[in-house]
């Protein structure tokens, strides 16, 4: 667990169907119809009022968030955002992925949610080398936190163990408050 100003930062490994928070971010696709990775086991766990609504809303552009509730889960909401494919890094993904954190915090925000828990972003199946995408997510949370309202809860939740280390590692170097 890490603290800045009044919000708590904290790592989990683990599956984010299963966390109890007002909202998990779910890394989806422009579609929004679900697919595969975080998305299918969001909509498998959540059930299908999550794509009714998703299926009314007609998609999301690439670093944009969307909201819908999150059925059977335990937490109150999914904030549904779409990071880049990663195609080298020459083609806007630092600020597409960077965009996809930081819209789903402001979105957290307008429905003044204060708990809220993060896959990894675009580093399945659209290919984001880990390490650069953990920096750009720890970089817009920090920023978000920075400038806008008071959040309590911030989660990364990591699926498998050399992931949570690299957050582990990078947030232990940020010096935060344990
Ligand atoms: N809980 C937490 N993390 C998970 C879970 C889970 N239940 N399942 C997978 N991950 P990906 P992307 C991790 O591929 O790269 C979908 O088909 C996974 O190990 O889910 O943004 C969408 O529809 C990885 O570390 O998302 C899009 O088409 C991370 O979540 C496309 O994949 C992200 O992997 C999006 O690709």
């Amino acid at each position: 667990m890490y603290k800045i100003d009044e919000t708590i930062i904290k790592l989990v490994k683990g599956d984010i169907t299963k966390i109890e928070v007002d909202a998990i971010v779910n890394a989806a696709n422009n579609t929004l119809l679900g697919g595969g990775g975080v998305d299918g086991a969001i909509h498998r766990r959540g059930g299908s009022e999550i794509l009714e609504q998703c299926k009314k809303i007609g998609g999301c552009p690439t670093g944009e968030a969307r909201i819908t509730t999150a059925g059977k889960m335990p937490s109150k909401y999914v904030i549904h955002t779409v990071g880049p494919i990663y195609r080298g890094g020459k083609n806007r993904e630092e600020e597409l992925l960077y965009n996809a954190y930081y819209n789903s915090l402001l979105l957290a925000k307008e429905y003044n949610l204060k708990t809220i828990a993060f896959p990894s972003i675009s580093t399945g199946a659209y290919g984001y080398p880990i390490d650069s995408a953990s920096d750009i997510a720890i970089k817009a949370v920090l920023d978000f936190i920075e400038k806008e309202s008071f959040i309590e809860k911030i989660a990364f939740v990591l699926f498998n163990d050399s992931d949570y280390r690299i957050y582990e590692n990078k947030l232990n170097k940020l010096g935060l408050e344990g």
